[in-house]
């Protein structure tokens, strides 16, 4: 049976976390801010309360996320560890799967954790999830990210009864990395309980600049001269369709010595032109067939329509993302075509 909870009824959660002994939590591939933030701050939150848990990606953390899961939380990778990742899952008892909708999003891990008897658990704000995958749903597209749901989840169960400062430290700071960079500081999605979430972690004590300052400001020289480029020579403007794009060819990350999640960020850069409503980020990958799309509008332009109908993905309203099984060369006239039936003009 789905069970779906918009603002959390956490006694179902509650009743599967008692029988269970052996719980793995998982988050999407190329997990972001706040893939990382609800995946750790679940785990710990619940090893808070004496159960045994293990957290598992499909792929490593980028670098600049890699402090949030140091060596001894025991975060497993199936990348670097497939057998030990297949047998955790495998085993487990409870999967908590946070901040995707369905399970393609977990790539190599899918046919596992649908293999796996566990009971499963999705706690997640994308719309439309998958919901018959899971036999306990927690969604709603009405927060700011993954995080800020699961920190309304945390503050209903028994122990905390509301009270934010009983939340471990530690569990507060992942949430707030998840909410803050899904949220581009506090930039977009952002409603009057975000704000809530945030005075309170930080009354509790979560140091709001040191973590600003590790997460946003900690890049790389290359990575800032990347940019400049993009901005400077590779960003195309359609003022006809109020859009921009910009094309991250597999040579310019080897020539801008490219790590994962340097591209973080950049396709909302053309948003802060006025009349540009709709961003669109496409990156070469040498190592997969297919360019990875990625989608921003501001309010009144729905990119989820755009990444559903013609990229191969969705999302959310105003940040989606899919995959075009394109060469670079082909991207600006299939962008363009992509906008003039999406606009139907
Ligand atoms: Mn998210």
């Amino acid at each position: 049976m789905t069970k779906e909870t918009a603002f959390p009824d956490t006694a179902p959660l509650e009743a599967l976390i008692s029988v269970s002994s052996r719980v793995v939590t998982i988050s999407h591939f190329r997990p972001d801010g706040d893939a990382a933030g609800s995946l750790m701050a679940c785990t710990l939150f619940l090893r808070s309360r004496g159960v045994e848990v293990t957290p598992v990606l499909p792929c490593p953390l980028a670098d600049y996320l890699a402090f949030m899961a140091p060596p001894q939380s025991g975060l497993l990778d199936f990348e670097t560890s497939p057998d030990a990742v297949e047998a955790v899952i495998k085993s487990a008892d409870l999967i908590i799967c946070l901040d995707f909708n369905r399970l393609s999003r977990t790539e190599y891990l899918e046919d596992a954790i649908r293999a796996s008897k566990a009971r499963k658990v999705l706690i997640d704000h994308h719309v439309a999830p998958d919901r018959e995958d899971f036999d306990l749903v927690y969604s709603t597209a009405e927060v700011s990210s993954a995080c800020e749901l699961l920190y309304r989840i945390i503050l209903n169960m028994p122990e905390i009864g509301g009270e934010v400062s009983r939340i471990p430290l530690e569990v507060a700071e992942h949430l707030y990395i998840g909410m803050m960079t899904d949220t581009n500081n506090f930039a977009n999605s952002v409603s009057p309980s975000t704000f809530r979430m945030a005075a309170d972690l930080l009354e509790m004590g979560v140091d709001k600049n040191a973590l600003q300052f590790k997460v946003l400001n900690n890049h790389t020289e290359p990575r800032m001269r990347l940019m400049g480029h993009l901005l400077k020579d590779k960003m195309n403007v359609l003022p006809q369709y109020g859009a921009a794009f910009m094309i991250l060819t597999a040579d310019e990350k080897q020539e801008y010595s490219f790590r994962p999640g340097d591209a973080e960020g950049f396709v909302n850069l053309p948003l802060s032109i006025a009349g540009v409503n709709l961003s669109a980020f496409f990156t070469e990958c040498r190592d997969e067939e297919y360019v990875r799309v990625s989608l921003r509008s501001r309010p009144g332009t729905d990119v989820n329509a755009l990444a559903r109908g013609w990229y191969n993905g969705g999302g959310h309203i105003n940040a989606a993302g899919g995959r075009l099984f394109l060469p670079t060369e082909e991207i600006p006239a299939y962008f363009l075509k992509s906008l003039e039936e999406y606009f139907g003009k």
